[in-house]
Order: C-alpha cells, then sequence, then structure tokens
C-alpha cells in the first residue's frame, strides 16, 4: 500500500514509518521539522542522541530493500502544496501524527496557545480538504488522544470507544452519540475538534477515518529502530514535552527524585512505543467501509495511579520520591477503566509496563543520562494565569 505518514519524524511517527515499511508499504514521511525546533527553542534535547532526518532515511534504506522517501512540508500552512503531493503521490492511505502534542506547551503562553489551535486543526482540516478534492479513496488513520474524554469517570464503568448510548427526553428515546468531550488543556481541546471534523466530513463527503484515542506512549525502542544506531528514536524527558512514565525512569536514572504533581492519585492510560506502531499497522489493515462514521479505538494497554507507578520505579530502582506543586488543573485523584478490546480482539498482544521497565532503564535511560540538561526537568507551564 502506498502511505503518507504526516509526521514520521517524531517520537510516534518515526518508528511507525519503519515498521509500516518493513510490513512491505511504500512510505512517504512528510514533516515540517517543527519538533525539533521547538526543542531549540526550549533549550532542550531528545534523551537519545538523534540523527537528522536525511541520516535516518538513508541508514533505513541501506538496510531495507522497502525505501522511505521524505519531504519536507508545513501542511498547516501549505495548502495547495500538500494537494499535490496527494496527486502525485496518491496514498491509499495516511497515518496524520503532525500536531503540536504536549499539553503543558499548549497551555505556556497566548502565543502557544494561538499556535497550538491553529496547527493543529489547520494540518487536520487540509489533509480532510485535499482528500476531498482530490476524490482519492484514502483511510485516514488519526492520533487522537484518551484525554478527549476526560478523567470524570468513576472507574465503575469502562471508558467506551469513542461512543455511548444515550436516552433523549421524556420519551427516552435512544441514541448513540460521540462521547462527551472534556478536554484537560488547549492542546486536548484540538483533538477534539479534530473529532467534529471527522464527523463532519465522514457524513458529508464520505471519508474512510479512524481516529486512535491513544494513552500516554512509553518507552523509546522498537524492533525496527533497534537495527541501527542511526535509527534510534527521540526520548523527550523535559518538563513541557516528557511524558510522566518516561520522566520517571529518566530521574531515576540520574538519582533524581520522581516528580508526582500534586499527591498522585491520578489515573492514567498508557502503552508501549511498540504496540503504538502494531495498532497502528492493525488499523490501517482494518478500515472502515465508506459511509460509516469514524471508527474510534481506544489505544491504550493498561491504567496506572500516579502514585502507584511512582512506587513501581522506586522499588525497582530505590530512587526517591518527591511531591510537587501541580503546575496544571486537573482532579487531583480520578479512577479509570479503559475498552480496549477492538484492538484485543484484532490481535494485540501487549507489552506490560512490569515486563519492558527495567529493559527502557538499562538500555536507555542510564545508557544516555549525562545527555540530561537539569534545568529543564521541571515544570514551568501553569494552566492557569495569575
Ligand atoms: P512529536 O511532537 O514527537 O511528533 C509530531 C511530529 O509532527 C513532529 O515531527 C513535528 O515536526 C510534526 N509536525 C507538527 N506539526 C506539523 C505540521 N504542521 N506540518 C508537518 N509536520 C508537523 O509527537 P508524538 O509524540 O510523536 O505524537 C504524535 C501524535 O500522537 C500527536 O498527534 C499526538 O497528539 C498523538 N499522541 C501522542 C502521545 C504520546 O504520549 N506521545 C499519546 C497520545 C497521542
Ligand atoms: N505528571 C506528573 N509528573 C510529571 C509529569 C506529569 O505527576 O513529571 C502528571 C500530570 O499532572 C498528569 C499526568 O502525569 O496528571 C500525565 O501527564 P503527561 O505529561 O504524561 O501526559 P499528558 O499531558 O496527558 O499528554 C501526553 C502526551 C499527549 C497525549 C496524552 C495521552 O503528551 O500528546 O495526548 O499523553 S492522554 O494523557 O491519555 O490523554
Amino acid at each position: 500500500m502506498k502511505i503518507i505518514v504526516f509526521g514520521g519524524d517524531g517520537f510516534c511517527g518515526w518508528p511507525t514509518a519503519l515498521h509500516l515499511s518493513n510490513k512491505g508499504h511504500k512510505i512517504l514521511i512528510v514533516d515540517n521539522l517543527s519538533r525539533r525546533k521547538i526543542d531549540i527553542e526550549l533549550g532542550t534535547n531528545s534523551l537519545t542522541p538523534i540523527e537528522d532526518i536525511e541520516t535516518r532515511i538513508k541508514t533505513w534504506n541501506k538496510i531495507s530493500k522497502n525505501k522511505i522517501s521524505f519531504y519536507k512540508l508545513d501542511i498547516a500552512k501549505n495548502y495547495f502544496e500538500l494537494k499535490e503531493l496527494f496527486k502525485s503521490f496518491k496514498p491509499e492511505a495516511v497515518v496524520h501524527f503532525a500536531e503540536q502534542r504536549s499539553a503543558p506547551y499548549s497551555m505556556k503562553n497566548s502565543s502557544t496557545k494561538s499556535y497550538t489551535v491553529d496547527n493543529n486543526v489547520n494540518a487536520t482540516h487540509n489533509i480532510l480538504n485535499a482528500i476531498v478534492e482530490t476524490r482519492l479513496d484514502c483511510h485516514i488513520v488519526h492520533l487522537g488522544t484518551m484525554g478527549v474524554y476526560g478523567y470524570g469517570w468513576t472507574g465503575k464503568n469502562p471508558i467506551p470507544e469513542g461512543y455511548v448510548k444515550v436516552l433523549v427526553g421524556t420519551t427516552r428515546e435512544e441514541k448513540e452519540i460521540l462521547h462527551p468531550a472534556n478536554p484537560g488543556s488547549v492542546y486536548h481541546m484540538t483533538k477534539t475538534l479534530d473529532q467534529l471534523m471527522f464527523g463532519f466530513y465522514c457524513k458529508n463527503d464520505s471519508l474512510r477515518i479512524t481516529d486512535l484515542h491513544q494513552g500516554i506512549v512509553w518507552g523509546t525502542q522498537t524492533d525496527e529502530t533497534k537495527l541501527d544506531k542511526k535509527l534510534i528514536n527521540r526520548f523527550d524527558y523535559d518538563g513541557d514535552y516528557g511524558t510522566v512514565l518516561n520522566r520517571f525512569l529518566m530521574q531515576a536514572a540520574i538519582n533524581h527524585p520522581l516528580t508526582i504533581y500534586g499527591k498522585g492519585g491520578q489515573t492514567r492510560a498508557f502503552i508501549n512505543i511498540s504496540d503504538t506502531v502494531k495498532c497502528i499497522n492493525i488499523a490501517i489493515n482494518n478500515p472502515p467501509k465508506k459511509g460509516d462514521r469514524p471508527s474510534i479505538f481506544n489505544q491504550a494497554t493498561e491504567t496506572r495511579k500516579l502514585s502507584d507507578l511512582a512506587k513501581l520505579i522506586s522499588k525497582k530502582t530505590s530512587a526517591k520520591i518527591s511531591y510537587v506543586e501541580n503546575p496544571r488543573k486537573e482532579d487531583p485523584r480520578n479512577d479509570l477503566v479503559v475498552d480496549n478490546s477492538k484492538f484485543l480482539k484484532l490481535g494485540l498482544k501487549p507489552k506490560t509496563l512490569n515486563e519492558g521497565l527495567m529493559d527502557e532503564v538499562q538500555n536507555i535511560t542510564l545508557k544516555y543520562k549525562d545527555r540530561v540538561n537539569l534545568k529543564t526537568i521541571y515544570p514551568t507551564s501553569k494552566w492557569v494565569v495569575k
């Protein structure tokens, strides 16, 4: 299949491009390299020494019989160039990772808020527009987030995969609707806007769209990125882009106390990067039909309370735990159970936290700990403007 991976230089996009290439697909990566630019803006870096995109691709193309190509483009700003790209490459599927994905960065100030909205909404809408205008039969696989549901559930019922049944009015008419949106940051809000655009374009133009509501991704390497050291994936650890579990693993490696925000009563959903790439392959192989509503999968394999997660890592590594004033506006505690039966039924065999954590510490965080910029560990973005 011919597939464009938008955002294919990023943390999830790069290993996905390699995995899909390994599966025999013809891959074109499209990325504006904005993530690398933001590292420079924030004075931080990937913990792992990542190569530039040209070297990455040259290295892969030496190893693999299936070649990957790269096109540098800001898809939020250059609609006509994007449309021409669709016309010339004629993808049968696209995977859309190309959004600003950090909640703290999206809450930093008015310009990062506007940038996140402009970038994410326009990137998604331009892809939809281009498929309609070029009349290609192209399946969109989009990376959404568990955060669109919010964290208001009691844990008595699992979060359903995208849609909920409701009884309306005095006649108690049954309807199935998109799960109510309850975003916790400007970034998460853009993902709820994406959902509305997907619903509209499925209804109006019969586009085929799969939206993957992904949990927090942890880990670094996949079978493909391990094949050569120049293929290594990025690992974010700073206060804006570092996600909680990878941050804890990096902190344990440098003997820094694990930074729990608040008391750690927040429960979140997690998935290992090697399962991310497998889920995307499964989604590509199981597209919805034309005329269907967006197909939604919960792409998460386990849920954990942050205090339990910190204790687990502390037990394995002897790291200390610290409680930091929470810079975010979020409930101090919540329970969370997630229905992920669609992926399990399609054959996903999840990698659990218990089996992967120490491998990550030994092969990544201890190995590269000297690259940590200590100044970027604590969070600086605050949710409430004072
Ligand atoms: P990332 O920032 O590492 O990668 C995103 C890539 O998209 C970057 O390479 C960036 O340069 C590119 N990009 C951004 N805007 C672009 C534009 N306008 N034009 C072209 N390229 C553009 O992020 P990631 O962690 O790989 O996340 C990928 C997707 O998965 C995001 O949409 C994110 O919301 C979603 N997701 C990530 C996680 C996670 O824990 N990392 C969890 C759930 C969902
Ligand atoms: N947290 C800590 N200590 C830290 C960092 C974070 O306690 O050092 C807490 C936060 O307060 C929050 C939780 O950990 O309660 C998760 O924070 P995070 O930064 O790991 O994840 P989040 O902001 O939700 O965003 C990440 C990705 C985003 C993706 C989302 C999936 O950056 O792109 O959409 O995970 S989900 O959370 O399931 O919506």
